[in-house]
């Protein structure tokens, strides 16, 4: 890493010492993982790309935004409507939470039976090691579960300027409401962080902006329907991860430059695994960079991963938002209209998740899927068992996986992992 990008980090006030640390585990892992893989797209290169840079470039890309008068707000859900800060001339990033680190602290703040997304979005602010987090002008945190409730109530002594978001439970006109009510209620706090005030042409632009986003990651989902699958799950893993954070436009030509790719490869039926290599749908919490341990974990036992019912996945991309509306109202009712179809756990109750794994499992030719919940996660661990019920309905194979962000028991998942490929041969 270049000197500018030590100032850079100085300036932001991160711990350099322990961001240095984090950055040798990460580009250990990223090797061990991911360029260890055979048969890679070309395309994969830029994704090589962005994350080396991935507290460099990229950051310093921001910081050059925020030094033209550009705010970025920093956020860790997929209900914060992207479209609404792009609408007032602001950047989004998705901040990650797929580490464990400064554990022994952050228990002394939360309970040890904390999930370890949530354990890991303290960690890594009590830690001071990521740029992200102290480059954004405004972090939004959402009501969700109960864990990201609380705990944002803490985080909130941490970061300057958090700004809470409630969000309904459950799928009814007054759920509507309220998710209206606080879309219009986050958008003027977006104009009152920027200054801008949001108009139709701004919105409809930032809609097709982020549908083309959506759309690319589409496409590269409908490939993954081959068999031979022409890319691995990890990869295309990292296509839904870096969508949260990189810049929109170039994010977009360069999924679809891979697609370009992938369409060539499936028309020669050239593969990342064989044909007729067990296919496995993942379903369940997100993984956020870089939390790569399960499909790593998968994809070395000799079956490829061809789709993850997540939100770093289809639940966060499935629907697009509609541009047609004409003024401010039209257009915030679409963006309501679109979010409201996330089908995410803390929803009840929540049968549209249910059908869209079996949607899934139909789509992408999955021959079994495993749900992955994180420990102490009661939304996804609770909606675990009728998911597993209504595959076993349908005699869909699955396998349920509880586990955190640790390696200890990578051992004893990699056994169960295999048996449960083996069950799925022929
Ligand atoms: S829309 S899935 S991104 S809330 S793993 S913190 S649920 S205890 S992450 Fe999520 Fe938004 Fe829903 Fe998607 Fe709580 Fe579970 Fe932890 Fe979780």
């Amino acid at each position: 890493m270049s000197d500018d990008y030590r100032s850079m980090w100085t300036d932001l006030g991160l711990d350099l010492e322990a961001h240095d640390a984090l950055l040798g585990v990460l580009g250990n892992a990223y090797r061990e993982i991911y360029l260890a893989q055979q048969d890679r797209p070309e395309g994969m290169g830029y994704f090589d790309f962005v994350m080396s840079e991935v507290h460099g470039l990229r950051i310093k890309e921001l910081l050059d935004e925020k030094a033209a008068g550009r705010k970025i707000v920093g956020s860790y859900c997929v209900f914060v409507p992207e479209e609404i800060v792009l609408a007032a001339n602001a950047t989004l990033v998705g901040l990650c939470s797929g580490a464990d680190f400064a554990m022994e602290e952050v228990e002394m703040l939360l309970p040890r039976n904390t999930c370890a997304l949530i354990k890991s979005a303290f960690g890594f602010k009590i830690g001071k090691v990521c740029p992200y987090l102290e480059s954004a002008d405004m972090v939004v945190g959402e009501n969700t579960c109960d864990g990201k409730k609380k705990a944002y109530e803490s985080l909130g002594h941490m970061i300057e300027n958090l700004y809470v978001m409630d969000l309904p439970q459950m799928k009814s006109d007054q759920g509507r409401a309220l998710l209206k009510a606080e879309y219009d209620r986050f958008k003027a706090a977006m104009e009152v962080l920027t200054g801008v005030t949001i108009t139709a042409d701004a919105l409809k632009e930032a809609i097709r902006t982020v549908n083309a986003k959506r759309a690319a990651l589409h496409r590269l989902l409908s490939l993954r329907a081959a068999d031979p699958t022409p890319i691995s799950g990890l990869d295309a893993l990292l296509a839904n991860q870096v969508f949260f954070y990189d810049n929109p436009a170039r994010f977009t030509a360069s999924v679809n430059a891979i697609c370009d790719e992938l369409e060539k490869r499936v028309a020669q039926q050239q593969g990342v695994f064989a044909a007729g290599t067990p296919r496995i749908l993942i379903s369940g919490c997100p993984q956020a960079v870089p939390n790569w341990k399960l499909p790593w974990i998968i994809e070395s036992a000799g079956a490829v991963i061809v789709g993850e019912e997540s939100c770093v996945g289809e639940r966060g991309t499935r629907h697009l938002t509609d541009d047609t509306g004409r003024t401010v109202d039209e257009l915030m009712a679409a963006i309501v209209d679109r979010y409201f179809q996330v089908d995410c756990a803390i929803f009840t109750p929540n049968p549209d998740r249910l059908m869209h794994i079996k949607e899934m499992v139909g789509a992408y030719h999955a021959d079994g899927v495993i749900h992955y919940g994180l420990q102490f996660c009661q939304p996804y661990l609770m909606e675990a068992i009728p998911v597993e019920k209504a595959l076993e309905d349908e005699n869909i194979p699955c396998l349920r996986i509880e586990t955190d962000y640790g390696m200890e028991d990578a051992g004893q998942l990699k056994t169960r992992v295999e048996a449960f490929v083996e069950l799925l041969k022929p």
